[in-house]
């Protein structure tokens, strides 16, 4: 009697194993079972009930992620590509799940660490890496999108504070963050210069409501932000910044992550359509016995691949020092389209359950659709980089 083999797993493909260190692979190989033991379970349901599982913060906090790759005040000092590892597996589970450590690591708490003063880390960033305070990212607002430049939130000085006037939308966490890292300009026309604060939940006229109905990314919380003459202290301005370098070197930490966490994604709908076709049977055969099936799946992994290849140099490249701004998006256009990519055939191949939410494909999927636009669209990375490859810029 003929058994069919084994399929051989993507690690094993890539032979990734042997190009990590024992830490590395220790790292990814708790957040894996972490995911699959306490998330899996929960993330049709989760992602059906538009629900974000807060009762796991504390665990991913224990876990180093928060925070994941800063130093010092409680935060874990991972190097990039453990970083990259552990996103990898938070995002297997649910774009939402790395959506929630990328915001609060690097959009929330990297611009305190690195613009902020020392009053300003100590006090909230041991809290944020134990996940005791939440904290969003507010660049986005309802008229300015790729380009953020043009942000019409304001900043007024006034005695010992700013006054903050204006709404941020499609803000990750911004719902159950107790603070926001807004950015706003200070100052009128061409003197106007962009300004990060830090905004506490409780200071007058901060609200967050809550963006419901959307068909991706359920399991996370999007929202709001609108000040209405909300006054900062000036103790809560981020000093060491102005200008749009500031969010946008946030954006970079957060692209990186991204470019490896959208992989997890991917790998997910691989393993599961590989698995499904295995067992289906159509004209009295697996359909994974068939050419055109084979055909799909053989794509789809040599994409994986070369993803994971390209994201694991960056993120050598980023531990070395020297990635750019570019090459993060090379990475992030690059991985987030063959995710897509790889979600869309995988939903194919299960045919009509692939669009229940029994099986993880189509959660990805359309996850993947807001992972394709937030952190700079796929247009603006190819602008990005079209800019660097001509010196013309295209925007
Ligand atoms: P531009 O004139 O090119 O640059 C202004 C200044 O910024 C510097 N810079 C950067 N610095 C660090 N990192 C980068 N990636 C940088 N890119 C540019 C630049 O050198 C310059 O510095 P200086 O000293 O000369 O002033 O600016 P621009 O207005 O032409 O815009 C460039 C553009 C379009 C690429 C940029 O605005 C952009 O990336 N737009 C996309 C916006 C975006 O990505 N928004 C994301 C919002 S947050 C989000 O989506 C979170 S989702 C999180 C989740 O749930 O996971
Ligand atoms: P637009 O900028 O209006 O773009 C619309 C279309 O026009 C896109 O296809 C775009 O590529 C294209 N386009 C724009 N400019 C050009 C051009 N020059 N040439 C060619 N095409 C162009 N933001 C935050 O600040 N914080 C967050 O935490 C956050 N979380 C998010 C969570 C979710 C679920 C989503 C969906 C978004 C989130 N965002 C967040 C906002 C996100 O970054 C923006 O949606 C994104 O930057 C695009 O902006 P926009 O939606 O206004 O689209």
């Amino acid at each position: 009697m003929s058994t069919t083999p084994e399929p051989l797993s993507l690690d094993a493909l890539i032979a990734i194993d042997g190009l990590l260190t024992e830490e590395e692979r220790m790292i990814r190989d708790t957040v894996r079972r972490f995911v699959r033991e306490r998330y899996l379970p929960r993330s049709a349901e989760l992602f059906a009930k538009e629900e974000f599982a807060t009762d796991l913060i504390p665990e991913i906090a224990s876990m180093g992620l928060l925070g994941a790759s800063l130093t010092g005040y409680g935060c874990a000092g991972m190097n990039a590509v453990s970083y990259g590892l552990a996103l990898a597996e938070l995002e297997y589970g649910d774009s939402g799940l790395r959506s929630f450590a990328s915001v609060q690591g690097s959009l929330a708490m990297f611009p305190i660490w690195r613009f902020g003063s020392e009053e300003q880390k100590e006090r909230f960033l041991p809290k944020m890496a134990a996940g005791e305070l939440i904290g969003c990212f507010g660049l986005t607002e309802p008229d300015s999108g790729s380009d953020p430049g043009s942000m019409k939130t304001r900043a007024r000085e006034d005695g010992d504070s700013y006054v903050l006037t204006g709404t941020k939308m499609w803000i990750t966490s911004s719902p159950i963050a107790h603070l926001a890292v807004v950015w706003a300009k200070v100052g009128d026309g061409d003197a106007a210069s962009i300004r990060g604060f830090i905004v506490e939940r409780g200071m007058k006229g901060f609200e967050t409501p809550t963006v419901h109905g959307k068909m991706s990314l359920r399991a996370s919380p999007t929202g709001e932000i609108v000040l209405n003459e909300v006054r900062v202290p000036k103790a809560n301005m981020l000093p060491g910044v102005q200008g749009l370098k500031g969010p946008l070197s946030c954006l970079t930490q957060a692209r990186f992550g991204i470019s490896w966490g959208a992989l997890g994604a991917a790998r997910s709908c691989y393993e599961t359509a590989v698995n499904y076709t295995r067992e289906r049977v159509q004209f009295g055969k697996p359909i994974a016995s068939k050419q055109l099936v084979q055909q799909e799946l053989v794509g789809m992994a040599m994409e994986i691949a070369k993803g994971q290849i390209m994201a694991l140099h960056f993120g050598r490249l980023k531990d070395a020092g020297g990635i750019t701004p570019v090459q993060v998006s090379l990475c992030k256009k690059n991985n987030v389209g063959v995710a897509l990519h790889v979600a869309r055939t995988a939903r194919g191949l299960l045919g009509g359950n692939g669009i229940l939410l029994d099986y993880p494909v189509i959660r990805h999927m359309l996850n993947l659709e807001s992972v394709y636009t937030y952190e700079g669209t796929n247009e603006i990375h190819t602008l990005i980089l079209g800019q660097a490859l001509t010196g013309h810029n295209a925007f």
